[in-house]
């Protein structure tokens, strides 16, 4: 009996063919023929992973000699309600949307065990945009269902990188459309430097990842739902080729950031806003503050934009702005293509605590009706 996963890797696999067999290839190629990299003097240090908007333990400076970083992630493909009736058949780094930010120093080394679980259907790997060399990792790290595998790689540029799936052809935009992305900071050694390169430091870091959602709709419009990641395939890949995402959203969902789960920071804390989106162009701002210093490509060799209103992410990308939250109250932080923000999904909120401050703003006269 042919199983939907043959099926699914037949019908698939007819496209994606020539760019797995050439990554295949690659790998062949890419296989070490030097001696194994000496590492054995470095220390290693292990982090656990936490789901964004939330981001592991680290240090802003780094403590001492370049380590080896371990990570460990484990692909799961599920179903996921991006908002009311509207189901996803989402493809995930770790169970999140985006996956996890991971944070090194240069010259650290990455060690990523990235486990792909016999449950799954599909195959993946993982495409660094921090690293350098064999498809960014790409090639080196395409796991079927029940297998896993190590890459390490020198993270010898500083920046906000994106990290996402890339297992050939069509399957590549599909997988990154499910859900498939995440980050890696690199920090300098020495931490951040303003425009004027002095040392500054964040009191709270925030990892939004921007994604768009391509969800079919039958003949009476209503979201169609599927049994599973293969089944929602065909529907998924025409809606996609038409570029009209459905859903324009921070991690995952509708609302995933507001309400009883809005980001929260105090006046007077400076707060790094990271901000990823695999593939597609967007433009953060925040209604009522500002980017005090913007690295809008992310890499912390550039000197930051500084007083933006509005910055731009380019697809592919993550980037990173540091604001001084100076007034109290609820912020909206949102893809300042409106229509995106409001209607389709691309909000947080930011809630701040703290007193208020009657020179920057100050209410003359409330809203009062006009005597003719
Ligand atoms: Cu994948």
């Amino acid at each position: 009996m042919l199983t939907r996963r043959a099926a699914l890797f037949g019908a698939a696999g007819i496209a994606a063919a020539p760019l797995i067999a050439t990554a295949a290839k690659a790998e062949e190629a890419m296989t070490p023929v030097a001696a194994p990299a000496d590492l054995s003097k470095l220390k290693r240090i292990k982090r656990e992973l936490v789901a964004p908007p939330f981001v592991h333990e680290h240090e802003q400076v780094a403590p001492g000699d370049p380590r080896i970083v371990e990570f460990e992630m484990e692909i799961v493909e599920k179903e996921i309600e991006v908002d009311r009736g509207a189901y996803l058949q989402g493809m995930t780094f770790n169970g999140s949307i985006p996956g996890p930010m991971m944070v090194v120093h240069q010259d650290d080394y990455v060690e990523l065990t990235l486990i792909n679980p016999a449950r799954n259907m599909l195959q993946h790997n993982v495409d660094f945009h921090a690293a350098t060399g064999g498809l960014g990792g790409g090639a080196l790290t395409l796991v079927n269902p029940g297998e896993k595998t190590v890459l390490r790689f020198k993270a010898t540029r500083s920046g906000t990188f994106v990290y996402h799936c890339a297992p050939g052809g069509p399957m590549i935009p599909w997988h990154v459309a499910a859900g498939m992305v995440g980050t890696i900071m690199v920090l300098p050694r020495e931490g951040l430097s303003d425009h004027k390169g002095r040392p500054v430091t964040y009191d709270r870091v925030y990892y939004i990842g921007e994604n768009e959602f391509y969800i079919p709709k039958d003949e009476k419009g209503n979201y169609k739902r599927y049994a599973d990641v293969g089944e929602s395939y065909p529907d998924t890949e025409e809606v996609m080729n038409g570029l009209i995402p459905s859903h324009v959203v921070f991690n995952g969902a509708v609302g995933a950031l507001t309400g009883d789960k809005a980001l929260t920071a105090k006046v007077g804390e400076k707060v790094l806003f990271v901000h990823s989106q695999g593939n597609r162009d967007t433009r953060p701002h925040l209604i009522g503050g500002h980017g005090d210093l913007v690295w809008e490509h992310g890499k912390f060799s550039n000197v930051p934009d500084r007083d933006l209103e509005t910055w731009f992410i380019r697809g592919g990308s993550a980037g990173a702005a540091l604001y001084e939250f100076l007034q109290p109250g609820l912020y909206a932080y949102v893809n300042h293509n409106l229509i995106e923000a409001v209607n389709l999904g691309a909000t947080a909120h930011v809630k701040v605590e703290g007193a208020w401050n009657n020179d920057l703003m100050e209410q003359v006269v409330a809203p009062t009706e006009m005597i003719s």
